[in-house]
């Protein structure tokens, strides 16, 4: 067994009643970059996601468009796996909720928690959503100027009634904010964890885990007139995808409990409350963390089907290219917060960040190196102390950059290293190699040496948000494949010189806008 220490990640699962939008994206995106920076850093992750392909919002769509919910299937689901090719996902499985492994897997954690006595029969009477397929308690609930009865995220309640199968949740609350208490950094970021403190403090009433007015759902172990309710089945994709309900499966002994559920915060009850709730009921251990990420609007508006101003991801994509649409969304969106889009702020970001200050000092300084010196790395002569300066912010990177992964500021991580950038271009500006060619070629030498190293060094650590224009940053100092971990950062692995490099060429394309484009 590797000694890697493991590292479990996983995004929602998204309901495939439309086509991905940018919010299904974002999530996804976010969710490789710590993956791909967890793995960089020698961890062993395991990176799923996945899609939630029962219940009542997924039935109702199908007969909207007159077709069954597996023809609804057919044409969605296709479109969220491309999404994992078209946004570089390096995902290590993809779980479907129809899949047979799920099956199993949610009726035996339905059946560890009946052992447990959490399970009982009984009547519901109360609001339901569609939409957000979650009940609520009446004092959760309003009536609209049209009086139309809304919950809490503005999404029209139905009055349900019908027998039920309930779990016994209210017997889960002090054991939840005890777990709060001990575990501060289970639910982040802050603002989402006084949230659910403040609703479990307010107490908490059994759930209603079943329904007996549609059959598009798991079966009830025991009693197939009952589906299971659809969060119960779509929860249990976490571990079903480990091998669940083999708890000594080789996965799931060493992936679970996860590290990180990367989930909107639209859906923090069901993670935050019911799910460890139902994990200790099969005598399971809790997620480590939860993380609600904010929300996207375009323009400032909310972003949904239902509004009708959905961006289609794949077009951004087209549009901009993958990595420009992963940097912007990144750096642009402090993670945790909700964001804005625009043309103009991906096209701001793309110019300045990426084209001018990371592009053209690659551009610039290996053009020299090219032009100057045969395309050879040369051997630096003795450091300055501008020199040993720059190296030497360039080696805090990673540090910076850890601490701010290891509480998901992905922003916080792109800022430290877009700040080393700025300050390369400061240093190339200052040094000046142009002007020491006929005046100090030696000193021309080390200043290009030291900013192939720079390059070098981002190169290797902006690979989590941008992985193929890092890779051709890196081709460009022909840094091995096998070289490209973030334990080859640092003074012990700097740029050798006689490397051969070959002609440089642009990875960073300026956006041009297609009017102007001659
Ligand atoms: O909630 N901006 O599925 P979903 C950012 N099936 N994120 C957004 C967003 C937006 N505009 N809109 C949605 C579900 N999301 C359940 C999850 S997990 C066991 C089951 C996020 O398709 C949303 O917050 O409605 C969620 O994390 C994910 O996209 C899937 O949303």
């Amino acid at each position: 067994m590797s000694a890697k220490p493991p590292f479990y990640i996983t995004t929602a699962i998204a309901y495939p009643n439309g086509v991905p939008h940018m919010g299904h994206a974002y999530e996804a995106i976010a969710t490789d970059c710590i993956a791909r920076f967890k793995r960089l850093d020698g961890y062993d992750v395991r990176f799923l996601t996945g899609t939630d392909e029962h219940g009542i919002k997924m039935l109702q769509t199908a007969q909207k468009a007159g077709v069954t919910p597996r023809e609804l299937l057919a044409r969605n689901v296709p479109r969220f796996e491309a999404m994992v090719e078209a946004f570089n996902l390096s995902i290590d499985d993809f779980i479907r909720t129809t899949q047979e492994r799920h099956r199993a897997s949610s009726q035996a954690i339905w059946a560890k928690m009946a052992a447990n006595g959490d399970i009982y029969k009984s009547t519901y009477a109360g609001w339901y959503s569609v939409r957000d397929e979650a009940y609520y308690a009446e004092d959760e609930t309003q009536l609209n100027e049209q009086g139309v009865r809304l919950g809490p995220q503005g999404t029209p309640v139905e009055w349900v009634e019908e027998e039920s199968y309930f779990f016994r949740l209210s017997a889960y609350q002090d054991r939840l904010l005890a777990y709060y208490a001990e575990n501060p950094g289970f639910i982040m970021p802050e603002a989402r964890r006084n949230e659910v403190v403040s609703f479990v403090s307010g107490g908490l009433t059994d759930l209603s885990i079943s329904r007996t007015t549609f059959d598009w759902g798991i079966p009830v172990p025991g009693d197939d007139k009952h589906i299971m309710y659809v969060w119960v089945d779509a929860l249990t994709n976490y571990i079903t995808a480990l091998g669940y309900p083999d708890t000594e499966a080789e996965l799931f002994k060493r992936f679970w409990p996860a590290n990180v559920h990367v989930i909107g915060k639209d859906i923090i009850r069901f993670h935050a409350v019911y799910w460890p709730a139902f994990l200790w009921s099969a005598g399971l251990e809790a997620p480590k963390r939860v993380f609600g990420h904010g929300f996207l609007f375009n323009r400032g508006e909310k972003m949904s089907k239902s509004v009708g101003n959905v961006i289609d991801p794949f077009d951004l994509a087209a549009t901009y290219g993958v990595d420009a649409i992963r940097y912007f969304f990144l750096r642009e969106v402090s993670f945790g917060q909700d964001g804005s889009y625009s043309h103009e702020a991906i096209v701001a970001r793309m110019n300045a960040d990426l084209a001018n200050d990371l592009g053209n000092l690659a551009q610039r300084s290996l053009s020299m190196i090219a032009k100057n010196l045969d395309g050879v790395v040369p051997q630096p002569g003795p450091l300055s102390p501008e020199d040993e300066a720059i190296l030497a912010l360039a080696d805090g990177m990673l540090e910076k950059s850890r601490e701010a992964m290891e509480g998901q500021a992905i922003h916080h991580y792109l800022a430290a290293v877009w700040n080393v950038v700025a300050e390369a271009n400061r240093y190339f500006a200052a040094q000046a190699p142009w002007a020491l060619r006929k005046t100090d070629p030696a000193r021309m030498a080390t200043v290009l040496w030291v900013t192939a190293e720079l390059i070098r060094e981002v190169g290797i650590l902006v690979q989590p948000v941008m992985p193929e224009s890092a890779a051709k940053l890196l081709d460009l100092v022909v840094v091995p494949q096998d070289e490209r971990g973030f334990d080859q950062l640092g003074a012990g692995h700097r740029l050798p010189a006689d490397r051969v490099l070959p002609a440089p060429v642009g990875v960073f394309p300026r956006y041009v806008e297609p009017e102007t484009a001659s």
